[in-house]
């Protein structure tokens, strides 16, 4: 088409031009780029060297903003958040900085002038795994967020060489495949070997007077090493400001004098070399028992410390003395990882900057607040007292100075309660004394919060009750959130562009409460035929995807019921499992069964070490392997493995879903964040009354939601009374016999033991109270096939779901942590 550009759209053209964001700009970057850092013209550049161009040329956007929300925040000395965690898990970053930055439909006209497919390149990127699961992508949302907010920020964390392994499935077992996301590079960091910290350990403390005489410790440690600074741009969603993430890597110190402390022993220094280097090597699995590792003692205190001594550095840069530190920065601590940082920054504050403990009580107590996510007693970190001491015998000494001056205020106010005393200790007494992080976070801090109502309120009744009762006040509630960038936009184009289409604007993905706009459209008849297109075609895409991967066919007619997240007994991917071999059952024994189809799908990895999650992965796999292939039944239920679920599968995952499966036992999941992803996108939400579940079914209605199960307080009692799985197991026919099915060794060719752990812990102990609530989740299943019989009644339930999400965007969250919580205020940069 040759049309003559409106005014309007020249003007467009000419201002993009000037920002770089015009179609020939890009294109001429991208060619530029491809050749001066990747040496390769057009034709014989492979896929990744095409993803590289594209990735530098909009990293080069990304700069420009990045300079200038760095020079404001240094001149007005912006009130900062640092969120500290040792996890982040970004997922890939080229499609969501093409989002943030506005250019997601120019660079796909510009790849196509060129003969590129975008998508084609963007799925070249290698996503950087840097986080377990809830936790690590919960710190990404909130990076999107504070920055789409405009709340000046740093991310601090570690820099793994190898993040969460890659899964793959081989004969059914998970293997575990480490992940060289570095291997070819990462376009979107900046090293900055200049900003560079020592981090000590070992060693021993020394008492000695300053030359006012006043006694003063030194710690003399018997091992240094350096932690540098990888910086990574994080673009807020149509503003100029770009914050920070700042994640260390270990290297070996450059203060360490080779020659001197290895004369002639070169080899030795090498070696020296490579144990500094291996502290942020690899990430450890979270929420699962304590391995009680001294590397992940070492990787915690080496990115608090690194983390710490940068807060400071920027306090001097810019505002000046320490003494207002707290009113320059707050800290919130991701869970107690990185609780170190209390005991880390009283040691700076007194042993490195002459401060009193009083005067640095006051600030550490003030610049520190601590999100608690779980109340699972085995994933709660204590560190023995002889590993801590020999690692930070510093902070041990300090870590009971603490303790001491608290101890000495909770015996005031509860006089003679010497077992409230006992509890509340920062160390475990009963048998090895171990410190207990959690108590050591709460403590340091001005403000705690759990991670969803229900979760806040078993925070100050159950796991910190002692607490609350000390400082009731200290205790808040933040119910988690997610992006709608990512997890909408990025994800879901298709329905992205129905949603505007219907609302009007685009305005709802910076405020999503106006989805609400849709629900006056939720029964017309022409946005149900194209909510259902847009449905069926990401199902179209996502059943392609597997086909490819795991040679499983899905028919996209059928309802994708869909299970992605960690594989762990508490979230009951079992329960789910007992529900297939139901229906398997029901098919068999009458053949005329008419039933809706439904594709089981199942994505998540399960620790290493974890023998029973790997146990239920090998299950999955193994019914699917004789349901798929059965002409009988496979043509009403199939099941599927997604392989490697991870941030980029699950964005694959998240729009086709139908029916998204949130089964915890009530009061085990502090939130969960799948669940609001999976509803974001159209799925109905089979689920407990756990975690956020209780508020999204309070959002979306209850007549929207299908609810079963034991609540919180059931499973409490159930537990007091004595529970006895094997009556349950006994007393239920199809129950038993669907256990029994499994025993029997028609899913393991005939090995009758294979599953005997699983099934075995089910009858007899059932620690997360599967068979309590079988029954429930069977008859609401049914309910729900009843209802998707309905098509019309099933797209208005869905679309009202998706237009009652507005409380789950992670924005909401920010805005909560910085009102209630921080005191931040936004702080715009210009150019958005
Ligand atoms: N595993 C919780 O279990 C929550 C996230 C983020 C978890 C999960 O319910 O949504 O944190 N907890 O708050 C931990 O990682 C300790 C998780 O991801």
């Amino acid at each position: 088409m040759n049309q003559e550009p409106s005014p309007a759209s020249f003007d467009q053209e000419r201002e993009h031009t000037r920002t770089g964001m015009s179609k020939a700009s890009l294109k001429r970057d991208f060619l530029d780029n491809l050749f001066y850092i990747q040496g390769r013209f057009r034709e014989v550049a492979t896929p990744h060297d095409l993803y590289m161009a594209a990735a530098y040329t909009t990293r080069d956007r990304l700069l420009a903003r990045w300079v200038k929300s760095a020079q404001d925040f240094k001149t007005t000395h912006a009130r900062t958040v640092c969120y500290l965690s040792a996890e982040f898990l970004l997922g890939p970053h080229l499609a969501n900085n093409l989002v943030n930055l506005g250019i997601a439909e120019t660079s796909t006209e510009a790849a196509e002038e060129l003969d590129l497919d975008l998508n084609a390149i963007i799925e070249e990127e290698e996503e950087p795994g840097l986080g377990n699961g809830g936790l690590g992508r919960l710190a990404a949302c909130f990076m999107d967020s504070l920055s789409t907010l405009q709340i000046p920020s740093i991310g601090y964390g570690i820099r793994y060489e190898f993040g969460i392994f890659d899964q793959m499935i081989e004969n059914g077992w998970q293997v575990e495949k480490s992940d060289t996301w570095l291997r070819n590079g990462n376009p979107w960091e900046i090293p900055r070997p200049k900003i560079r910290f020592p981090v000590m350990y070992g060693g021993h403390t020394e008492q000695y007077r300053d030359h006012d005489g006043r006694p003063r410790t030194r710690w003399v440690p018997d091992l240094v090493i350096d932690g540098v600074a990888y910086d990574t741009p994080i673009l807020g969603y149509g503003v100029g400001n770009v914050n920070l993430l700042r994640l260390w890597k270990a290297e070996a110190s450059e203060s360490f004098d080779f020659q001197a402390f290895n004369v002639g022993d070169y080899y030795g220094a090498v070696h020296a070399k490579i144990e500094a280097e291996t502290i942020s090597k690899v990430l450890y699995p979270n929420d699962e028992p304590e391995a009680g590792k001294e590397l992940r003692l070492k990787q915690q205190f080496f990115f608090v410390s690194c983390s710490v001594q940068d807060m400071i550095r920027l306090q001097f840069n810019t505002v000046g003395p320490l003494e207002t530190l707290a009113d320059k920065f707050v800290a919130q601590l991701n869970d107690t990882h990185p609780a170190l940082a209390v005991a880390e920054l009283m040691r700076l504050l007194m042993d490195e900057h002459d401060m009193e403990w009083d005067q640095a009580w006051d600030i550490t107590h003030r610049v520190f607040c601590y999100t608690n996510h779980t109340l699972l007693p085995e994933a709660l970190e204590t560190w023995s007292v002889s590993l801590f001491e020999r690692l930070l015998p510093r902070h041990l000494e300090i870590v009971y100075a603490i303790n001491q001056r608290f101890l000495d205020q909770v015996r005031v106010r509860f006089l003679g309660d010497e077992d409230r005393v006992r509890r509340m200790s920062l160390i475990a007494e009963d048998g090895e004394r171990r410190v207990r992080m959690a108590h050591l976070a709460v403590v340091g801090s001005r403000a705690v919060n759990g991670v969803a109502e229900l979760h806040s309120e078993l925070v100050k009744t159950t796991l910190f009750r002692d607490f609350h009762e000390l400082w009731p006040d200290r205790f808040h509630n933040v119910t988690n959130g997610v992006t709608p960038r990512r997890f909408m936009v990025v994800a879901n184009p298709r329905l992205t562009r129905l949603i505007t289409e219907t609302c009007g604007s685009d305005a709802w993905i910076r405020d999503l409460d106006r989805l609400r706009e849709l629900e006056a459209h939720a029964t017309d008849p022409g946005l149900h035929e194209r909510w259902h297109e847009v449905k069926i075609a990401a199902k179209r895409d996502l059943s392609a995807w597997l086909k490819h991967r795991t040679g499983v066919l899905l028919d996209p007619e059928a309802m994708f019921d869909v299970q992605a997240k960690r594989i762990h007994e508490y979230k009951r991917q079992h329960l789910n499992v007992l529900h297939i071999v139901r229906c398997y059952q029901r098919i068999k024994q009458n053949p005329n069964h008419d039933m809706v189809p439904r594709a089981f799908v199942f994505g998540g990895k399960a620790a290493p070490g974890y023998f029973m999650a790997k146990l239920i992965i090998k299950l999955i796999n193994a019914i699917a392997e004789v349901v798929n292939k059965d002409p009988q039944v496979n043509g009403f239920i199939r099941v599927v493995f997604m392989p490697d679920f991870n941030v980029k599968n699950g964005q694959r995952l998240y729009p086709a879903a139908n029916l998204s499966e949130q089964i915890s036992l009530a009061g085990k999941e502090a939130s969960g964040t799948g669940n609001m992803k999976f509803s974001m996108n159209g799925a109905l939400t089979i689920g407990t009354l756990d975690g956020a579940n209780v508020e999204i079914r309070e959002e979306v209605g209850a007549e929207n939601f299908f609810l079963f199960g034991m609540s919180a307080e059931e499973v409490n009692r159930r537990q007091h009374q004595g529970y006895r799985p094997w009556e349950l197991y006994r007393g239920d026919p199809e129950l038993r016999s669907d256990i029994d099915l499994i025993n029997s060794g028609l899913f393991s060719h005939g090995d009758t033991q294979l599953f005997r752990p699983l099934t075995d812990q089910l009858v007899n102990q059932d620690p997360f109270m599967v068979l309590a609530d079988y029954r429930a989740y069977l008859t609401c299943h049914d309910h729900v096939a009843e209802v998707y019989r309905d098509h019309h009644r099933w797209t208005r339930m869905s679309i009202l779901n998706v237009a009652r999400m507005g409380k789950f965007s992670s924005d909401r969250a920010i805005r909560e942590y910085a009102e209630r919580i921080w005191q931040v205020e936004p702080h715009p940069v210009g150019g958005g």
